[in-house]
């Protein structure tokens, strides 16, 4: 860098801003700002970056630019977003900017066609192309794949897997049932495993990693879901503006006469589920007016209080009836999955009472009488029974020595609502479960002799307030960076070495201290936590406790209340603990862990529904985990551990993702309104520091390294 030259200097809104050096100290530089009328101001020297010589020059390989650094990324990325070129190449990682507007002519069957068979590069990047080479290395190298699609909530991981598995399916099906139900599945997944939230009118609160799978001579034969995670907290609260999952408001919207009638179905806003997290939803907002410009519809704009002008709940419920008949389920299995919806919604509007007698319990109030019918009898249970396990619980006692006498306790109001709560959260993320088992039966495969897997799962989150949620997924990312490091950076940087090409070393952070922290034997977090859940009082404050004690000196674990950031402050060490990730330092407040963390129902609540007289229902129960554990367990209270049943299903993950070849899209979310055509450039620049594509030194060394990575692999036949 020299003086006059143009430069990337930091600007709080755009990430950075045009400028030239005026003035060159020690450690920082004085810049001059191209724009007419600004103020010249100093930069720490590490924070400016040359700039090319034209910026307006825009290019399909980020690596084919004269200066490889984080600025000259952004301004790339900035200039072909401006042109409705939404996708970027950094060597052979995707990068997919969200263009909130349908691009039909980028994803035409045509474009299909084009993709079909080309090497990378030799058309302009795209979601099709990452999707071909994956299939042509499986072919030439006889080895599954994978495709790893990571960013935050909204981003667009979610269309661009659809576009991934149309891509496969289209390209490379026999052309019969089984392409269709492969991408016929999503509807109904996402009905109900996806809700609108302040940041994704359409946020899947689950992850997935959906592998199609090849025969030997690479045709299509059949998929396979496996999900991670569903939030449960949602099926009972939702936070302002944010809503349940889809399929409650589209059941309510578009049932037939004659199932709401059956189902006793009345309008969302008669259920507290879905009453109480969203407020009004007119078009008071401008990103709701925005949107809604789109939208003419003026039923759209009549809306009332809970249906929500930007989904069209009715539509959606036809389209998602279509999707179900497409991949082969009837009339039936359809109406069982929506009389356990509306079991569920008449579950939660049972309310309690103290109870006039001295016992301290609680009883159900009068004018709940018709809800708890309704409940009992489309969740197949005595009405009495229900009113009793959802009132009182069975404990078995030690007291007296009489070890193990069946004893009666009355639940107080709260822990009623409590019980409600458990139940219905149990009974619906088993529904789920069901529902991506039963998708899996729409395309099975006899055998396979290869596949290629694509996984859609929350990137890293850091909000104001993070809980387990938060920690699961984080911990997640840990792992897929340590994947992304040992792929991309170690492997490559291996591969040039033994290839002798002088590239120098590229540094990256290893992780796996972070990772031990989580997930180590007995010492890790999620076993102190599971600990935690075995006590017989077990309590968040002590969990934090503990993970404090046993972590002392720990350097990716920070107590909150020395924390530098004010925010952390806030936050007592026996409420919360702060894990430097590698994207950032993040609080976690430990309130609700201990709850969150168990999976088990309490065993009247687990014996209700695993004898419930409706078959569906007691399948839903008997084939999970949970009954048969309760089952071995019985006379305890059970404890199935959430945190370690998700370490387990990301080790198997990781093991499968190290099995494979694969490929990276990182989407990028360029504004927070959800808005086409206003790139946001701050929040994009994080957006990518905090990717797989790594930090700062990451990212620039990483550019470096893969143009020799995209002249070395031009070599390589398989791309
Ligand atoms: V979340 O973590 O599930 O909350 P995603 O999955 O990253 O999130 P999603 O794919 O759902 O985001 O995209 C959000 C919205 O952006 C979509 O509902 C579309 O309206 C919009 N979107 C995303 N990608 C595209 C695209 N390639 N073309 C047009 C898009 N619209
Ligand atoms: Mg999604």
């Amino acid at each position: 860098m020299e003086d006059g030259k143009p430069v990337w200097a930091p600007h709080p809104a755009d990430g950075f801003q045009l400028g030239t050096i005026v003035d060159i100290g020690a450690n920082s530089l004085t810049i001059e700002p191209l724009k007419q009328g600004q103020k010249s101001f100093t930069a720490q020297i590490n924070q400016v970056f040359p700039a090319e010589d034209d910026v307006n020059k825009h290019v399909e390989d980020n690596c084919s630019l004269m200066y490889l650094n984080e600025a000259t990324l952004l301004n790339n990325v900035r200039v072909r977003y401006s042109k409705d070129k939404i996708y970027t190449f950094v060597a052979n990682i995707l990068i997919a900017v969200n263009p909130y507007v349908d691009l039909p002519k980028l994803y035409a069957p045509e474009t299909i066609k084009q993709y079909h068979g080309r090497s990378l590069g030799t058309l302009p990047p795209h979601v099709y192309a990452i999707a071909d080479k994956a299939f042509r290395d499986m072919r030439v190298l006889k080895m599954s794949q994978s495709i790893i699609v990571s960013g935050e909530s909204g981003a667009g991981k979610t269309e661009n897997t659809k576009f991934v598995l149309r891509y496969l399916t289209t390209s490379y099906g026999t052309g019969q049932d089984i392409d269709e139900r492969i991408v016929e599945a999503n509807p109904l997944l996402e009905a109900f495993g996806n809700a609108k939230t302040v940041r994704n009118n359409n946020s899947s609160r689950f992850g997935k990693f959906v592998e199609i799978h090849f025969n030997g001579k690479n045709t299509v034969v059949g998929g396979f879901v496996s999900h991670y995670l569903l939030e449960k907290s949602r099926i009972c609260q939702q936070s302002q503006e944010e809503r349940n999952y889809h399929i409650f408001y589209r059941l309510c919207a578009g049932a037939s006469e004659d199932i709401r009638t059956k189902f006793h179905l009345e309008s969302p806003d008669a259920f507290r589920y879905l009453n109480r997290g969203c407020t009004r939803f007119f078009a008071n907002k401008d990103t709701d007016k925005q949107i809604l410009q789109n939208r003419k519809s003026p039923e759209h704009l009549k809306a009332g209080p809970l249906k929500d002008p930007l989904l069209d709940d009715q539509g959606d419920f036809n389209r998602m009836c279509g999707a179900m008949k497409k991949i082969g389920l009837d009339d039936t299995e359809k109406l069982d999955l929506f009389r356990v919806v509306a079991g569920v919604l008449h579950l939660g509007n049972i309310d309690f009472e103290e109870a006039g007698s001295t016992s301290g319990g609680c009883t159900i109030k009068n004018q709940s009488s018709q809800t708890v019918e309704y409940c009992a009898e489309l969740l197949g249970l005595e009405e009495s029974d229900l009113r009793v396990s959802l009132t009182s619980r069975v404990m078995l006692t030690t007291a007296g020595g009489a070890k193990g006498t069946v004893i009666k306790v009355p639940l107080k109001v709260e822990q009623a609502n409590n019980a409600r709560d458990a139940l219905a959260k149990a009974v619906y993320s088993r529904l789920f479960d069901h529902v991506v088992t039963r998708v899996n039966q729409c395309f099975p495969f006899d055998s396979s002799a290869n596949f290629i897997g694509v996984l859609d799962i929350a990137g890293f989150e850091y909000f104001e307030h993070n809980s387990f949620e938060q920690f699961c997924i984080n911990y997640c990312n840990e792992k897929l960076q340590q994947f992304f490091n040992e792929r991309i950076l170690k492997e490559e940087q291996e591969l040039y070495q033994k290839e002798g090409l002088g590239v120098n070393e590229v540094h990256y952070v290893d992780n796996q201290d972070c990772i031990d922290l989580v997930e180590a034997k007995l010492v890790g977090i999620l076993d102190i936590l599971d600990e935690e859940n075995r006590l017989p009082q077990p309590s968040d404050q002590h969990f934090a406790e503990t993970v404090h004690n046993k972590h002392k000196n720990h350097f990716r674990l920070t107590v909150p209340r020395k924390s530098k950031l004010q925010v952390h402050r806030n936050v007592r060490d026996d409420e919360g603990f702060i894990v430097r990730h590698f994207a950032g330092a993040v609080c976690y407040e430990t309130t609700k862990f201990v709850e969150k963390n168990n999976d088990a129902l309490h065993m009247s609540l687990e014996c209700l529904v695993s004898e419930s007289k409706d078959r569906f229902i007691r399948d839903l129960f008997e084939n999970s985990n949970n009954a048969k554990d309760s089952k071995q367990k019985a006379g305890k209270l059970s404890f199935i551990s959430v945190g370690n049943k998700f370490k387990t299903q990301l080790n198997i993950l990781l093991e499968k993702l190290r099995s494979t070849g694969s490929s990276f899209i990182r989407c990028i979310k360029p504004n927070l309104k959800m808005v086409s055509h206003q790139f946001e450039g701050a929040q994009i620049l994080s957006q990518l520091q905090c990717s797989e594509i790594g930090t700062q030194l990451q990212l620039t060394s990483y550019c470096i390294a893969s143009t020799f990575l995209l002249v070395h692999h031009k070599f390589l036949p398989v791309t």
